[in-house]
């Protein structure tokens, strides 16, 4: 099972300059996966869970941008494609290879060996020093190619250890590999679970390939679910962390996720990714060819909040390629080709490596107590009155309001209270500016984009958009450029409550607005 569709623009990375070097230190208390309310809670869904997480797991997670929201600002991942066999299938899946223009789960530019898998790792790692965890996600199921993923994980502990080892499956295959898992010292694994009851997995999976035959209906669902929750069980008895990925089908399986997320909870998972469907027909799968359509990024976002206090929810999945490299969002899978590859210098210096982290830890650190300090000077909660607001960021990342409206692929969106900044997620756009020039056609599907926002917060905005932005009714701000996004927004927020009580603005509820399809 691959993981996941992604952003392809390159964003430039958070400036780490050379500074004061220091050790490696939390910038949050374990427990943390993200922003902070005031009170400190993390903020990667449901709070409580990371609350009284261990030490030894925040070592796990803390530099795993999809194990940690916090960390995904800062640490990249990659994954090589050396998995392209599935022994079940899904009817939202068409596996592509040779594809270097389609951004979703399961399609890949080139099927790499292992040993060409582990080159390309290490000539990730020389360039992208952010670089912390190698993935094995597709294009078809890590499992079901256990020689060439255990072969590549091999292969990479040998040469460069400090490089966390993830892995993605559908389950099928996972309880005859846990011991397998545990000997190459694979932290993290993602199986993607989008049912707990064999009647709703009977409109997902057609079939199965079991005991060397094809299994078919409910006894394949049904299969596939018992094999799923041993599975689960079996990780979490010997303490690896497992993130279980959801695929929300509309009049499939949206309410049925809210038992999913109770029931993995109980088998021990560590985080729970809902993703929305991507279906489109000419990706050629049969819910695209069939009609089905994916959720809107309200109703996402509805079937998430109807999970707190179940399984701890990851908000920031870029839904990547099976080839993906670089921060979430960011795909420069391009720049590494195999014959690019050929005519690299490669050398993997672990010590530069490590040196660089530090610094990013310096980073993380400013951040944090901007952060910090920005809840504490939050406006008292006037629980009766508080309003919660969805404000869009533009960012390259590093955790600050320092991307241009016209050049971003992807808002960053943030509910803002009077206690706390959350992240709950993140809608792509095609850039607004084009060659130079306002496309008029972009600005009306961005505007869609993020019309339940009252506010977005850019580096800069042109005047045109400005004015389209205004009248649609969302703020463009642009005073915080450069500034933290949490304190960015509270401080817009803090002056928008402000205009409110003294009667400049009436406060109108955005947030049930369904996402309009563009003209
Ligand atoms: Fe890759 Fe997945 Fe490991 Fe991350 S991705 S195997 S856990 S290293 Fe991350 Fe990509 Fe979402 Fe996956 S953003 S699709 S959750
Ligand atoms: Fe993953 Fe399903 Fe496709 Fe297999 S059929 S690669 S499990 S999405």
């Amino acid at each position: 099972m691959r993981d996941s569709a992604n952003a392809s623009t390159p964003r430039p990375t958070a400036n780490i300059g050379v500074g004061r070097i220091t050790p490696l230190v939390s910038i949050e208390a374990p427990g943390a996966c993200g922003s902070h309310g005031s009170n400190g809670e993390s903020r990667c869904g449901s709070a409580d869970a990371l609350a009284r997480m261990p030490p030894q797991v925040w070592e796990k997670i803390k530099t795993h941008p999809c194990y940690s929201e916090d960390a995904h600002r800062y640490y990249a991942r990659m994954h090589v494609a050396v998995a392209p066999a599935c022994n079940i299938q899904c009817n939202y899946c068409n596996r592509k290879y040779d594809c270097s223009n389609e951004s979703r789960p399961g399609v890949a530019s080139q099927k790499l060996t292992p040993e060409q898998a582990v080159k390309k790792v290490i000539a990730v790692a020389s360039r992208i020093p952010q670089l912390t965890v190698l993935g094995i996600a597709g294009p078809g199921d890590s499992l079901a190619n256990p020689k060439a993923t255990f072969d590549t994980f091999r292969l990479l502990n040998e040469r460069a250890p400090d490089i966390k080892l993830c892995l993605s499956t559908n389950g099928l295959a996972l309880p005859d590999f846990v011991d397998e898992i545990c000997r190459y010292k694979i932290d993290h694994v993602t199986i993607t679970i989008n049912m707990v009851d064999p009647v709703v997995g009977e409109k997902i999976y057609p079939w199965i390939f079991w005991r060397n035959r094809r299994v078919t209906g409910i006894d394949a669902a049904r299969i596939l679910h018992e094999r799923q929750m041993q599975g689960l069980e079996m990780l979490s008895e010997r303490g690896v962390l497992t993130k279980i990925n959801s695929v929300l089908i509309p009049g499939v399986n949206e309410e049925h996720l809210i038992l999913v997320n109770q029931e993995v909870k109980r088998r021990g998972a560590f985080l729970h990714n809902i993703m929305p469907l991507i279906c489109d027909p000419v990706h050629g799968t049969y819910f695209g060819i069939h009609g089905q359509r994916a959720p809107t990024a309200q109703e996402l976002k509805a079937v998430q909040d109807a999970c707190t206090g179940g399984t701890t929810l990851m908000r920031h999945c870029r839904q990547c390629r099976a080839d993906a490299v670089g921060l979430l969002g960011e795909d420069r899978g391009g720049e590494f080709t195999l014959d690019r590859i050929e005519t690299m210098e490669i050398e993997y210096l672990a010590d530069s490596h490590r040196e660089y982290m530090n610094r990013i830890e310096v980073e993380r650190n400013v951040q944090l107590e901007a952060r910090r300090e920005a809840l504490f000077l939050a406006p008292e909660n006037d629980v009766e009155n508080d309003i919660k607001v969805l404000v869009a960021v533009a960012t390259t990342g590093g955790g600050r309001v320092n991307a241009h409206f016209g050049n971003v692929s992807e808002f960053q969106i943030f509910e803002v209270s009077g206690t706390q900044v959350l992240f709950v997620g993140h809608r792509r756009v095609d850039h607004y500016c084009q060659d130079g020039y306002g496309d008029d056609e972009e600005l009306a599907s961005l505007l869609c984009a993020i019309n339940d926002c009252h506010a977005v917060l850019v580096a800069k905005v042109g005047a045109c958009p400005r004015k389209e932005l205004s009248r649609a009714g969302i703020e463009p701000i642009d005073q915080y450029a450069g500034e933290n996004i949490e304190r960015a927004a509270l401080s817009w927020y803090t002056e928008y409550r402000g205009r409110i009580a003294n009667g400049a603005v009436a406060h109108k509820n955005r947030g049930d607005a369904a996402i309009r399809q563009p003209p």
